[in-house]
């Protein structure tokens, strides 16, 4: 029965290989690539697919790519945490920094928890050979392609693991070199496990969780024997992680979780923070270090308007603050529109005032609390208009 490699020994080939000059290669290079927000679900989800694919029949080596540059690794705090359950670390996984500069001939490539390639591998498009993904079909990839997997579940990474079920228990009855196989098996285990539970907050967010997330989670825990591995435990261990941004200066919170739009010729930028104003203005030592950071960053950005939301849950209840700045004239007015459209939020003023200017800067706690980026991008959009 041939063998198989150890998860890190498997990481140190694909970079190997990653580095072999292309007069040396004899066929070419096989990628797996997640999304570039670079979630949990989406680093995690390569990882696993490129490992059992790789030791399953033909064998082709899968490189796992992590869709972003390694500078911003140090942000996903959550996948360092992961990983190292996993005995493994940032170091060991390859990011866009480490991809050179390729002939897209040269390259296949297998897309999870996405369905399209952007940024600077959209010149890969020709080349993607398959699809496992969660998001909603832009039916940019072709309808031939093997897998092409592409249906709403929880996480990603349960769809992964249906459809390498049978490869994964063919895969992991190999010996493995260097290593022993149970515990092998078992440091992918947790690896699946911990975006499948992140990502559908323990099983219990009931509009995200498909079928295939319970059966998955029950796979790969039983592939756990660690008599002292607790699941619950194991949850709230991430999410403790996730929520840490102690480590953090202002700047990293402001672009870990960033989006920005430009619209009506003016620049929007939403910066999303796991913690609360209480905690952020804590953290800042007051609320004026806390905007004087924030204006630094729209600075950077070069924004006409910046928000900051938060999500928080002081007491075991969740909350959602937001704040809202017009920093150029244009983006001033912008910010009054606003005013006029923002009812639906149900806003009260945070901290009796203590981020306001009562005119162009407002800070609320947001009652509404379904309204996450994805609802209050579009109304701050809405105000970029000028009618
Ligand atoms: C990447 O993930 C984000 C958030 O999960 C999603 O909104 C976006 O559509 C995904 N991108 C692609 C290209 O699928
Ligand atoms: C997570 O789910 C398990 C199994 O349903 C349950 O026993 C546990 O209490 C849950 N833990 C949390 C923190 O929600
Ligand atoms: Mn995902």
């Amino acid at each position: 029965m041939p063998s198989r490699q150890t998860l890190q020994a498997f990481l140190a080939t694909a970079r190997k290989a990653l580095a072999t000059p292309a007069a040396q290669r004899t066929a070419p290079l096989t990628f797996v690539v997640g999304n570039e927000s670079a979630d949990l679900d989406s680093l995690s989800s390569a990882v696993v697919y490129a490992y059992i694919r790789t030791n399953s029949p033909p064998h082709t080596l899968h490189i796992p790519l992590s869709n972003l540059p390694r500078f911003d690794l140090g942000l996903r705090t959550e996948m360092a945490a992961v990983l190292s359950a996993a005995g493994l670390g940032p170091a060991d996984l390859l990011t866009l920094s480490e991809l050179p500069d390729l002939d897209p001939d040269d390259t296949r490539w297998m897309l999870v928890d996405h369905n399209c390639l952007t940024g600077s591998l959209k010149k890969f498009s020709g080349r993607v050979v398959g699809c496992i993904d969660h998001h909603a079909d832009e039916g940019v990839i072709a309808q031939s392609v093997r897998p092409r997997v592409v249906e709403p579940c929880g996480s990603c990474m349960s769809l992964v693991v249906d459809e390498t079920r049978h490869a994964w228990d063919n895969a992991l009855s190999k010996e493995v070199e260097d290593g022993d196989a149970a515990a092998e098996d078992e440091k992918l285990a947790k690896i699946g496990l911990a975006s499948i539970l992140s990502d559908t907050i323990n099983l219990t967010a009931k509009e995200k969780v498909r079928d295939k997330d319970p059966k998955a989670v029950a796979f790969l825990r039983a592939k756990i024997r660690d008599p002292s591995f607790d699941r619950t435990r194991y949850f709230d261990d991430i999410s403790a992680v996730k929520e840490d941004i102690s480590g953090l200066n202002f700047r990293d919170i402001f672009r870990k979780d960033y989006k920005e739009w430009d619209e009506a010729g003016l620049k929007l930028g939403i910066s999303c923070s796991v913690q609360g104003f209480d905690y952020l203005v804590g953290k800042a030592g007051g609320a004026v270090p806390l905007l004087d950071d924030l204006a630094g960053w729209t600075r950077e950005r070069g924004l006409d308007v910046a928000s900051l939301m938060t999500t928080s849950h002081p007491d075991d209840q969740f909350q959602r603050h937001l704040l809202v700045w017009g920093l150029t004239d244009e983006g001033k007015a912008a910010v009054e529109r606003f005013g006029k459209i923002r009812d639906k939020l149900e806003l009260e003023t945070w901290g009796g005032g203590a981020l306001d200017d009562g005119a162009v800067r407002g800070a609320w706690r947001q009652h509404n609390l379904g309204a996450s980026r994805k609802q209050v991008a579009p109304l701050l959009r809405e105000a970029l208009k000028k009618s």
